[in-house]
């Protein structure tokens, strides 16, 4: 076994991982990136594509900003349609000043490896095994197998930016993990085409299920339809997909919808989670290890990026003022933030699916909710406001 050491272990090289790392380098703060996967496959992930301005500063900040800027498209808001005629637009810009920006994860993801390779940044893709150890010890380590050796990597500090499914959550001992949980009983199976979009990102209610149009750049459309979890993608060839997603449309958008052959196909299942605390001792959670949001809010990269920007505010204060301050309120500031997420993802997955066993009344009942927000700017203002992003602490 050698022994290497860092300052900062990072479990995961996704979005949070990679991005971590990287604004650690910029205050002079040493890390390793431990992945478990190949980066092809890392890269051949498609997930989300809406970042908050919020998350577009901290990314310019962190130097990432050329191509976002070049290829992302800013948005004023987005739409949402139902009962086949309204159209009420969530205007973020109208409301609190703020756009969005669609930019694809992928695309980002790629910006992070290239920003990662410039500086020789130590990333190690398909680390088996990983473990953090002693965390609650001055001095923990994260042990895995690499190329065939095992290893053991010193640190003082382990970021477990290691998705849902990683292994950083499962150290915390269950007397002090705290978990919060809502499954959804459907999916949404969601298809890229190389077809020019509609203008706006538009979400749909409909008695069939919810859709939704989104996009990557101006010949790259994204679109999703409610699926049961029962579903599979077999049964779901291209001519099935875009006649199920038209139908969820008022007729005039699904006329403007581009149909072609999809690139891509797959289901997610929709959720709610949080873990509390999101420190455990010296490793600190950041990203979907620590909370996942259904999409419908277009949050979870969001939350990524929030929690990773103010976990490196808090060790770069650790290492250049040996302050404590930010670490010891790391959990309680980024949670704020994560619930206020949490909560607005589950009202709009709410407010804009179709249940199993939803009645007729409870159908209304929601286009009568839409039909308010339609009507009232108080209403609106506050729905703009989250949807844009809260500011940061
Ligand atoms: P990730 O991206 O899951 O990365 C975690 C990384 O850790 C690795 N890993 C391990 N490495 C070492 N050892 C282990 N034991 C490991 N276990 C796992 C994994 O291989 C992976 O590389 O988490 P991170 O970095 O926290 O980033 C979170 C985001 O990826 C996620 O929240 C978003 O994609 C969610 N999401 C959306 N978020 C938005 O803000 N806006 C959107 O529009 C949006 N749309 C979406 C979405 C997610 C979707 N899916 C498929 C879940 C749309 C969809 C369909
Ligand atoms: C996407 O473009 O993948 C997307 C956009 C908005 C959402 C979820 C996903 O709410």
């Amino acid at each position: 076994m050698s022994t290497p050491s860092t300052q900062v272990a990072i479990i995961g090289g996704g979005p949070a991982g990679l991005l971590l790392s990287q604004l650690l380098h910029q205050a002079g703060i040493e890390s390793v990136v431990l992945e478990s996967r190949s980066r092809a496959y890392v890269l051949g992930r498609i997930r989300a594509g809406v970042l908050e301005q919020g998350s577009v500063e901290v990314l310019r900040a962190a130097g990432l900003g050329e191509r976002m800027d070049r290829e992302g498209h800013p948005h004023d808001g987005a739409a949402i349609v139902w009962a086949g005629r309204h159209n009420y637009f969530i205007d973020c810009w109208k409301y609190v000043g703020k756009r969005f920006t669609t930019y694809g994860q992928t695309n980002l993801q790629e910006d992070l490896f290239a920003a990662a390779d410039r500086r020789n940044a130590q990333v190690l893709d398909e680390a088996l095994e990983v473990m953090p150890m002693d965390v609650t010890s001055a001095r923990p380590c994260v042990t895995f197998r690499h190329a065939g050796r095992s290893q053991r990597l010193d640190c003082d500090f382990i970021a477990g930016c290691d998705g849902y499914h990683g292994v950083s959550r499962s150290v915390m001992p269950a007397a002090v993990l705290k978990v919060f949980e809502k499954v959804y009983p459907f999916g949404w199976l969601g298809i890229l085409s190389e077809t020019p979009p509609l203008p706006n990102l538009t979400y749909a209610n409909h008695p069939r299920g919810f859709a939704l149009a989104s996009m990557r750049n101006p010949m790259l459309s994204r679109y999703y339809v409610q699926v049961s979890l029962e579903e599979r993608i077999e049964d779901w060839p291209d001519e099935r997909f875009w006649e199920e997603l038209k139908a969820r449309y008022p007729e005039e958008l699904a006329r403007a919808i581009v149909t072609g052959p999809s690139i891509e196909k797959s289901i997610a299942p929709l959720r709610s989670f949080v873990a509390e605390p999101m420190r455990h001792g010296r490793l600190f959670l950041a990203g979907d290890a620590a909370h996942i949001v259904p999409p419908t809010g277009a949050k979870g990269l969001n939350l990524a990026i929030s929690d990773v920007y103010y976990l490196a505010r808090a060790l770069t204060s650790y290492y250049r003022d040996g302050s404590s301050t930010y670490l010891d309120s790391y959990s309680a500031m980024a949670l704020r933030r994560v619930w206020g997420a949490v909560r607005f993802s589950w009202w709009l997955t709410g407010l804009l699916h179709r249940f199993p066993g939803m009645s007729d009344f409870e159908q209304r009942a929601q286009e009568c909710e839409l039909d308010y927000l339609a009507r009232s700017q108080h209403a609106q203002a506050s729905v703009a406001e989250q949807y844009a992003g809260m500011p940061f602490e």
